[in-house]
Order: C-alpha cells, then structure tokens, then sequence
C-alpha cells in the first residue's frame, strides 16, 4: 500500500488540473451505506428493491413508502464528513483540485468545505413543492412518520434529487464534461461504476493518468495507471497537500 500512496503522492504534485469523481463508498466511512456492497443497501431486506422505491412511479403512486425508506436509509442528519471529504476540500483550497464530481447526494463534500461539487443525482439537503416549485427547509423531510407538505399550498415535497427514471440535470453534465475534458489527472473513487449515465462521463477524460480508489474492483481497473483497492479515507488521508 505504501508504494500506491507514494505514486499517488506524486502524480498529485505533478498535476495542474486535477478532477475526482466519486460515489456511495466516498461516504461509508462517514457510516452512510453505499448501494451494492455486502452490507449495502441493495443487499438488506425491504418489501421491494430500492431502485424500485426510489423511482419517480413508485414515490407518485406510495409515497407514504418511499418516505419511510428515505428517512430509514438515504438520510443521515448526523453523520459527518470523513478524512476523503476534509482531503479533497483542501486540495481544493490549496489550488490543486477543479472540480469534485459526485453520484452522491448526502452534501458531506459541502459540509467539509468543497465549494465547486457538481452533484449529478442532485441533494438531500434541498428540497422543493411537487405543486407550486417553492423550496422548503430540507430538514422537514428527514423526520416524522406522515407525509411532508408545502407550508404554502399543502402539496407534497420531495428532495431534490434524480429518482430512477428520471433524467439527469444538463447543465451539472454539462459543467461535469468541461472539468473532466480539461483535466490531466481524474481520481475516481468509491464508485463501482455501474450507474449510468453517471459512469459513462469518464469517457471524457482523456488526460493523462486515471487512478482508481475502490474498496472492490471496477470494470475499468485495466484502464487505470494506479488502482488502489483500499478504503478511500485511509488512502487519502495520506496524502500532504502543499
Ligand atoms: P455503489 O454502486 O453502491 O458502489 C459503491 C462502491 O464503493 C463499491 O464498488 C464499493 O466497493 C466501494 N466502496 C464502499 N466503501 C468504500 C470505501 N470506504 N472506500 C473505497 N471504496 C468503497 O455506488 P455508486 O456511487 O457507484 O452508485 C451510484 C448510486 C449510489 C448513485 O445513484 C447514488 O445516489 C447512490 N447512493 C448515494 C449515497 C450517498 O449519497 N452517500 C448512498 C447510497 C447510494
């Protein structure tokens, strides 16, 4: 391991664009299950499968269930950024990082100071009126047993994240293809790469190095010049920035 986090050390000094893309296993250290390890959530029992529950049919026709997953499992008020979050905010910080592009939607890049996150399946941490558009405090969607209405109107809220099918923002694609067009260095991490569109984005780099950071290997460890099949926070927080 030492030997990668050197490589990894090094190819972070040489860069002058670096982009990290991540997933669900860039939060698991934080104690937010990802979806498709053994203990995660695709793996534990609930009356139906989760991409099911979190699709844009099943939250119109039972939302009652959809809310009662939501609060159990996809938000976690408690849980805090862990050393991958706080190393990539610094990176940033110090100039060495453009851009974090996330499939998560839990704000723990934000909350450790990352400012330029692009959040391809949106956020728990905003949440808007399903009838008149107006935005709500997200917080009134994480707790209680009923249904969460719009103070306004009485319409149903929901987070503002991309339920299954539903498509992708354009303008978050767009921002993710520029910094991933731009960069010499793409440091993917605790994602298996399964999810598409999301996924299909690292088709856009084609800087120089890619390394990869999963805890399992991923369809695209052949490409990679460094893969490194370590828990992310360990990995990173061995890195010195500056
Ligand atoms: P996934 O398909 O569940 O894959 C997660 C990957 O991370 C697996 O390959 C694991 O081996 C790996 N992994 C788990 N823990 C670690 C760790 N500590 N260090 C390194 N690797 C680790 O999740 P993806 O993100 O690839 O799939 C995309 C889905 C998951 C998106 O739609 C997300 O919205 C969704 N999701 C997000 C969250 C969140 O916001 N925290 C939680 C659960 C699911």
């Amino acid at each position: 391991m030492q030997d990668a986090i050197q490589k990894l050390q090094m190819l972070i000094n040489a860069s002058r664009s670096m982009v990290f893309f991540g997933g669900a296993g860039v939060s698991t250290e934080s104690g937010i299950p990802d979806f498709r390890s053994v203990d995660g959530l695709y793996n534990q029992q609930w009356s139906w499968p989760p991409e099911q529950i979190i699709s844009h049919s099943f939250f119109l026709q039972n939302p009652e269930e959809f809310y009662r997953f939501y609060r159990a499992k996809l938000v976690c008020s408690d849980c805090k950024p862990n050393p991958a979050h706080r190393k990539l905010a610094e990176l940033e910080q110090a100039g060495k990082l453009s851009a974090v592009i996330t499939q998560n939607i839990d704000g723990l890049h934000q909350a450790a100071g990352s400012k330029n996150v692009l959040e391809l399946h949106g956020s728990t941490r905003r949440c808007y009126c399903t009838k008149c558009g107006k935005s709500a405090r997200p917080d009134v969607l994480d707790f209680g047993a009923g249904l969460p209405l719009c103070q306004h109107c009485g319409g149903l809220l929901r987070p503002d994240v991309v339920l299954y099918e539903e498509g992708l923002d354009q303008q978050v694609l767009e921002r993710a293809v520029h910094y991933l067009r731009q960069a010499d260095l793409l440091l993917v991490g605790g994602t298996s790469l399964s999810v598409y569109p999301a996924a299909g984005l690292l088709d856009y780099f084609h800087g120089e190095h890619l390394v990869l950071i999963n805890r399992d290997a991923t369809g695209r460890d052949d490409q990679a010049e460094l893969v490194i099949h370590q828990p992310i926070g360990k990995v990173l927080e061995q890195i010195t920035v500056g």
